[in-house]
């Protein structure tokens, strides 16, 4: 089939907003699709995708008994996860995308893209998808378009985003910059070719130009290598606007708390991909008289107020949460806004009466399955029946425990600022900072095992600051000036306390040392303490860890030996943690601000090293 000419696809456009017509107008005339969607984000129009979706093969709908309007989606065994390797940032120089980005020149990016997406979309619909990230009454709302040929990822932007005519309108009002953000799964159809249920193509470009603002995806359908408002834009084009305008696009969720005193804190965390974000936002207390709200789970966009308080907002609208590992033993509200519907899994197992099943999920394991691949399961069979990065995907408005401030531009103020990944060894459950220069050290230094969450070797250590290694779009360095330069602006008295976690500890026989999940309640209540200057610490060279006693452990099975564990700072782990941090620094070269140089070199003389 033929495309229309440029001009004709701009008159027909529908909008008003020039730079978008011409922007559609120019991808169409690349890309030859056979037709063009402008998604308005209805009811009915999810409806009619999803009923195409499935049926052309690629989503299957889940028994409306056990899970209403949703369905499951599996994928291309090769496109499984984000590709950090195939992910580029490509400044104007070299120098600005720093040492923990892949670079290229972006013109000559550029001429491979424009070959790469020339064609890409025959025998295919293009959807314009018009979005915001963040409150759409926000005073400066950051909009996005996402041109994809993908129904698939149409309809999981529906849930991840605020998508549709709503937002158009909007833009087209105030004629605002929108970010454009180009994608494709890469695998244009011949003339009568047929179609697969999950197309993809074996080669991948996830790219960034963030003085342009501009994303360009080809090849991957799966997760933020193709919901181009999550990890491409939310974080990495974000990074670069909060740099050049004064606020901070970090991989954090936000919780709020309540105590028996009736107080209310807000506390951020930044883990690293699938090391306990979604399951600490959505946290059930274990301890009486505590209430959580959850605000957000993965993405968190800060900026001092005015009255000097860091403020936060939650720029999604939708949990792509990791399925394997959620249960109602585990994480009981995210189990209970998955039931209520309107979802797409992606990667699970099913079960014989048409649910969903993964890893633990349930104690008990069902007697078959058909796995995520599509074969025959059994309890006997040698390996998951859910893929490890398998996904739900869920409107975050189904959450029962969603504090009402979620919805306000204003965000919350924040009080405390954890950092965590998942260290066997070394890092002790819960450690505060002597200070916020010495707790952008600790955020600059993390750590963590890698998870399935990105293709690439799991299990492995690696340095991970502020759980954004994947996601910074521009210098390192120059990403850990800006939190330190920002916090001139705080009133310092209102500067959150930050704290150092670490859930995943392990004991001697190979077990967690420390119960995780609700328990981590009692690591909450601590954080609040300190806040509150009521709880016990002790002194360590790395930090303030609780005294003896200072934990609440009323109701809790755990050993003495197994909290020792837990807690202990040992220095021969130390010896070879230093040696490790020593090495990552050197990698930053000139960019390593100067006074987190300085707080390593204190690190080591409390050490006596
Ligand atoms: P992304 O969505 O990839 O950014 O991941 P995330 O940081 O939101 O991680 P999530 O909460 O989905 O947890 C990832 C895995 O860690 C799941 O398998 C969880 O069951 C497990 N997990 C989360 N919290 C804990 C905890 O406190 N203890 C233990 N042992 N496991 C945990
Ligand atoms: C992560 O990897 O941190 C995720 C999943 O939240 S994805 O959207 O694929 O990036
Ligand atoms: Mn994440």
């Amino acid at each position: 089939m033929g495309h229309a000419p440029v001009q004709e696809i701009v008159e027909q456009a529908m909008t008003t907003h020039k730079g978008l017509a011409a922007w559609v107008g120019e991808v169409a005339a690349l890309t030859l699709p056979d037709h063009i969607r402008w998604v308005d984000g209805s009811v009915e129009e999810q409806a009619l995708l999803t009923d195409h979706l499935v049926a052309e093969g690629t989503l299957t709908r889940l028994n409306p008994e056990l899970f209403p309007n949703s369905f499951a989606a599996f994928s291309d065994p090769k496109d499984v996860a984000r590709v950090e390797g195939r992910t580029f940032i490509c400044s104007e120089n070299e120098r600005d995308a720093g040492f923990t980005n892949n670079w290229m020149d972006p013109a000559a990016m550029k001429d491979i893209l424009n070959e790469k997406f020339a064609g890409s979309m025959r025998g295919r619909t293009m959807f314009v998808i018009p979005f915001v990230m963040g409150p759409l009454d926000a005073e400066d709302p950051k909009f996005g378009v996402e041109i994809t040929d993908s129904a698939y990822v149409v309809a999981s932007m529906r849930i991840m985003a605020n998508i549709g005519t709503d937002v158009l309108r909007k833009m087209e009002d105030t004629n605002a910059f929108f970010v454009p953000a180009l994608h494709s799964v890469g695998a244009p159809l011949a003339p009568g070719e047929a179609d697969v249920a999950w197309p993809c193509n074996e080669e991948k470009w996830i790219v960034h130009f963030p003085e342009e603002r501009s994303i360009f995806s080809f090849g991957s359908g799966y997760g933020g290598n193709a919901l181009l408002g999550k990890k491409c834009f939310a974080l990495r084009i974000a990074s670069v606007m909060a740099r050049d305008e004064g606020w901070l696009a970090e991989h954090m969720l936000i919780l709020k708390l309540t105590s028996p005193a009736d107080k209310t804190y807000h506390v951020a965390a930044a883990f690293p991909s699938a090391c306990g974000k979604t399951n600490l936002a959505l946290l059930e207390p274990t301890l009486p008289g505590w209430k959580a709200e959850t605000l957000g789970d993965d993405i968190n966009w800060m900026r001092f107020g005015k009255e000097g308080e860091l403020r936060a907002v939650n720029p999604e609208a939708g949990l792509f949460g990791v399925a394997p590992g959620t249960g109602w033993h585990t994480n009981p509200n995210a189990m209970a806004a998955i039931s209520k519907g309107n979802s797409i899994f992606t990667n699970v197992a099913l079960t014989d009466d048409g649910g969903v099943w993964w890893e633990g999920m349930t104690k008990e394991v069902p007697t078959h399955l058909t796995d995520w691949q599509g074969n025959d399961w059994t309890p006997e069979s040698d390996r998951p029946a859910a893929h490890p990065n398998s996904r739900f995907c869920t409107p975050i408005d189904q959450v029962d425990m969603l504090s009402k401030d979620y919805f306000n531009p204003e965000g919350v103020e924040i009080n405390a600022i954890l950092f965590g990944g998942r260290r066997k060894t070394t890092i002790p459950l819960v450690t505060q900072a002597r200070d916020w220069t010495h707790g952008i050290f600790m955020g600059s230094t993390l750590s963590s095992e890698t998870t399935a969450a990105a293709t690439g070797a799991v299990g492995v250590v690696r340095r991970d600051p502020m759980a954004m290694l994947p996601f910074i779009g521009y210098d390192a360095g120059d990403y850990l000036k800006h939190w330190i330069d920002l916090s001139a602006k705080a009133d310092q008295a209102r500067l959150p306390k930050i704290f150092l976690v670490n859930w995943f500890r392990r004991t001697a026989d190979g077990g967690f040392a420390w119960p995780g999940f609700g328990e981590n309640t009692r690591v909450l209540k601590w954080v609040v303490d300190r806040i509150e200057g009521t709880a016990e610490a002790v002194e360590t060279p790395i930090g303030f860890v609780p005294a003896v006693g200072s934990l609440d452990l009323t109701g809790l099975d755990v050993s003495p030996a197994d909290l020792a564990d837990a807690l202990r700072v040992e220095p021969s782990e130390w010896e070879s943690e230093l040696a490790g941090i020593q090495e990552w620094y050197a990698r930053f070269g000139d960019s390593l601000p100067e006074q987190l140089a300085e707080e390593l070199k204190d690190l080591k003389a409390r050490f006596g090293a």
